[in-house]
């Protein structure tokens, strides 16, 4: 019998019985000489408010012994893609919960549980009463990676439209594995330049990817690669300042890699401050039926005028609207000089050709 050294009681949530309520009284003992709890039992009873329990219900368990007890191996070593059952056996235990480095792995309850990742493995018994075990002794799970080299390659590209300061547009990271063997703990990494700011992350096919804001650097990890496969991963940026962006990811893993001329590669993009259209279709079909100029709201003031080939002006603008349909003209060239003022004053030109085309082919 039990020495009734600690007697906690506690409500049993949510039960109310014609206006008594029920009760769980926990009994158990302390170590003497270690001061901790040990021993422990369940005691239920259902009764009226300010009385003690009156036993119409009783139920007393012993407390589950821990379980993974000595004669448990302390560390696993398994290679890179196999896997490990870990069992837990415990006297009067319904269930369990198995932890992973500390942290309690979602969903694994049974007394099986399997891996194929590293990590410092405990599980936990409950009784039928919830009452828990001790914490079991560690199992070290170490995953070995495979010796078999692996050419992983990386491509980045960016979007090919022409993007303006303040315009976001997209980046695409392709990774693969060319083979011979499968690739573990695959790390890629892009570092943006300062030309650059970070929007936001597609999610990856495969893996995991975060954005670090200190170092401005997205990073991608991947636990395992297998020989063939390919992935991908979108990064979404504004473009903060006109220029050439250059822009270079790379790519390591765990194994050798036979060919590390293709584990790095660069995109090179053109941020223009403005790009002008070379042609127009004003023919009422919704496209280039006016002169849009994007990027042009980004600057404090603009004047606008189009001339024709004899240099008539045809058509001035100061705070240009976008709204030139070339209205009353015939088609063919005109010239445009646009001067832009940037918010530290200085003026900037622009200057090139338009052609007017009103009963063609659209040219998009
Ligand atoms: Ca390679
Ligand atoms: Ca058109």
């Amino acid at each position: 019998m039990l020495p009734p050294a600690y007697i906690r009681s506690f409500l049993l949530t949510g039960i109310l019985l014609f206006g008594r309520v029920a009760y769980a009284h926990e009994v158990g003992a302390y170590n003497k000489e270690s001061g901790k709890p040990e021993g422990h039992a369940v005691i239920r009873g259902i009764s009226g408010i300010g009385r003690m329990p009156d036993n119409e219900q009783v139920s007393v368990t012993g407390k589950p012994t821990a379980p993974l007890q000595d004669d448990a191996p302390v560390e696993v070593r398994i290679s890179f893609g196999t896997s490990v059952t870990l069992r837990a056996a415990s006297q009067g235990a319904e269930s369990y919960q198995w932890f992973s480095d500390g942290e309690a792995i979602p969903g694994a309850t049974q007394a099986d549980y399997t891996t194929y990742q590293s990590g410092l493995y405990t599980v936990l018994a409950f009784n039928a009463e919830g009452c828990s075990s001790d914490m079991s002794e560690e199992v070290r799970v170490i995953v070995e990676p495979s010796a078999t080299p692996a050419d992983l390659s990386v491509h980045k590209w960016s979007e090919s439209r022409h993007v303006v300061v303040d315009q976001t547009f997209d980046y695409w990271l392709s990774i693969s594995n060319h083979g011979e063997g499968d690739a573990s703990s695959v790390f890629v990494t892009d570092i943006l330049p300062k030309e650059l700011g970070f929007e936001a992350l597609g999610t990856p096919e495969l893996g995991t990817a975060h954005y670090e804001l200190v170092s401005h650097t997205v990073i991608w990890k991947i636990d395992s690669l297998k020989e063939g496969a390919t992935a991908s991963l979108r990064i979404n940026v504004k473009a903060l300042q006109t220029g050439l962006v250059e822009n270079t990811a790379m790519i390591s893993g765990e194994q050798d890699d036979p060919n590390p001329s293709n584990n790095i590669s660069t995109d090179r993009k053109d941020i223009a401050g403005l790009w002008v259209p070379n042609v127009i279709t004003p023919n009422g079909d919704g496209k280039n039926d006016r002169l849009i100029i994007p990027g042009l709201d980004g600057f404090v003031a603009n004047e606008l005028v189009i001339l024709n080939r004899w240099g008539n002006h045809v058509f001035e603008a100061k705070g240009y609207q976008h709204n030139w349909t070339g209205e009353g003209l015939a088609e063919g060239t005109y010239y445009y000089l646009l001067k832009v003022q940037t918010a530290n004053g200085t003026w900037q030109v622009f200057k090139g050709y338009i052609t007017l085309l009103r009963n063609r082919v659209n040219a998009d």
